[in-house]
């Protein structure tokens, strides 16, 4: 029978000792330095006053709660953030201005645009919006590594959808130039969620008409989207040709990163050609890396411009990441490296962002509309994380008034 003494310890039986086993930790992990460990103490800077007046609020609001519940400030009908799955939806559950002229009051303002008769493939956009604002349920307004909390740092309404035309691309296009135009006089950031490229026209427009200052477009997707027509109308194939026509848009200007694959119309490559615009694929942006590219996206857009534009079509990302959505193409963005780049490029400064065609009808699990949902609030998070939020306001030279 053997011993039930452990060999390793049997230091009596004159064996030697077993060697102690040695954790070794990799040779430059300093946990001082990790973002990691930076964000978890970022997080002691950050303000709750916020988190505090929202539930005071909702208490107000939704009325005490009953006896039997321990957090006395849990109401009895759900208002603000939570439960995430409870509610009414906004994007990210901001206040809803029912009246459009209180835009003014907040920093930025999310304006859905339900639009897809700009669609040459599948329709599916107009709900775009709802899909996003539903799925952004999910979200808290904190961000861990970035160590912001939008609650805390800025003010975000929800200013709900233009009213679009949908047999009339023309007559949307000026509902969305009108209502674009009226969000970025009043001083809030614009942020659309589309709707359909085709919007990208209406919507730098209805910027480019309050400002006399240059605007630059930093471009997101696989696809060129500069063609002066397709099918015989301005459809979601054209919106750079014709928002860089505005005499304060220039296409050296437009930077368009991921562009490629076998969905790209040769009339759009001979316009971009034409127009000199700045185009960057796939493999040139993993040949220079995603620094790199942010940096000449920065430097192109900002040349000569006063301020830039970011038009983010979920479709840039792989269409394994994004099934909802009009036109898929394999081979885009994985979505870490296009939020990189997007965080980036928005730390200098926005005069508004749009995020184009997620369609519902062909998500799965919502994980292209969550995508949409991330692009936002990355933008906003990193603007906020470097003061940028509002640096556009000083360009409203010629805002409108309705
Ligand atoms: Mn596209």
């Amino acid at each position: 029978m053997m011993s039930h003494q452990p060999v390793r310890s049997s230091r009596r039986a004159g064996l030697s000792p077993a060697r102690s086993r040695v954790r070794r930790h990799h040779p430059d992990f300093n946990k001082m330095e990790t973002q990691g460990w930076k964000a978890l103490e970022a997080e002691a800077e950050l303000s709750g006053k916020g988190w505090g007046r929202e539930r005071r609020w909702a208490l107000e609001m939704g009325l005490p709660g009953a006896d039997s519940l321990t957090d006395k400030f849990i109401p009895t009908f759900a208002r603000g953030e939570l439960p995430h799955f409870a509610g009414i939806n906004t994007f990210l559950k901001a206040p809803y201005v029912e009246n459009v002229r209180d835009v003014a009051k907040y920093d930025a303002a999310v304006v859905g645009i339900p639009f897809d008769s700009g669609t040459t493939y599948r329709p599916g956009t107009r709900f775009g919006p709802q899909g996003v604002r539903r799925i952004s349920a999910l979200y808290t307004p904190y961000n861990y590594e970035m160590g912001v909390d939008l609650r805390e740092q800025m003010t975000l309404c929800d200013a709900g959808d233009v009213f679009t035309i949908p047999a009339n691309l023309e007559k949307s296009f000026d509902q969305i130039s009108r209502g674009v135009s009226h969000v970025f006089s009043s001083g809030a950031l614009p942020v659309m969620i589309g709707g359909d490229h085709s919007i990208g026209f209406p919507c730098v427009r209805g910027i480019a008409e309050c400002t006399s200052k240059r605007i630059g477009i930093i471009h997101f997707d696989r696809h060129i989207d500069i063609q002066e027509k397709d099918l015989d109308e301005r459809m979601h194939t054209t919106p750079w040709f014709w928002a860089t026509n505005l005499p304060n848009v220039s296409p050296k200007n437009l930077v368009q990163l991921g562009i490629g694959g076998w969905q790209v119309p040769r009339d759009g490559v001979k316009e971009a050609r034409k127009r000199d615009t700045n185009v960057l694929t796939i493999d040139d942006i993993e040949k220079i890396g995603l620094e790199k590219t942010a940096e000449i996206a920065l430097e192109l857009a900002w040349k000569d411009a006063d301020a830039v534009y970011i038009s983010f079509d979920v479709d840039s990302i792989d269409c394994g990441f994004v099934p909802g959505t009009g036109w898929p193409e394999p081979g885009g963005f994985l979505p870490r490296e296009a939020l990189k780049i997007l965080g980036m490029v928005a730390a200098e400064g926005l005069c508004g962002l749009e995020v184009v065609e997620v369609s519902p009808p062909y998500d799965t699990s919502d994980i292209t509309a969550l995508f949409g949902v991330r692009v936002i609030v990355e933008a906003l998070g990193s603007m906020v994380a470097h003061g940028k939020l509002g640096s556009h306001k000083h360009m409203i030279d010629k805002p409108v008034a309705y």
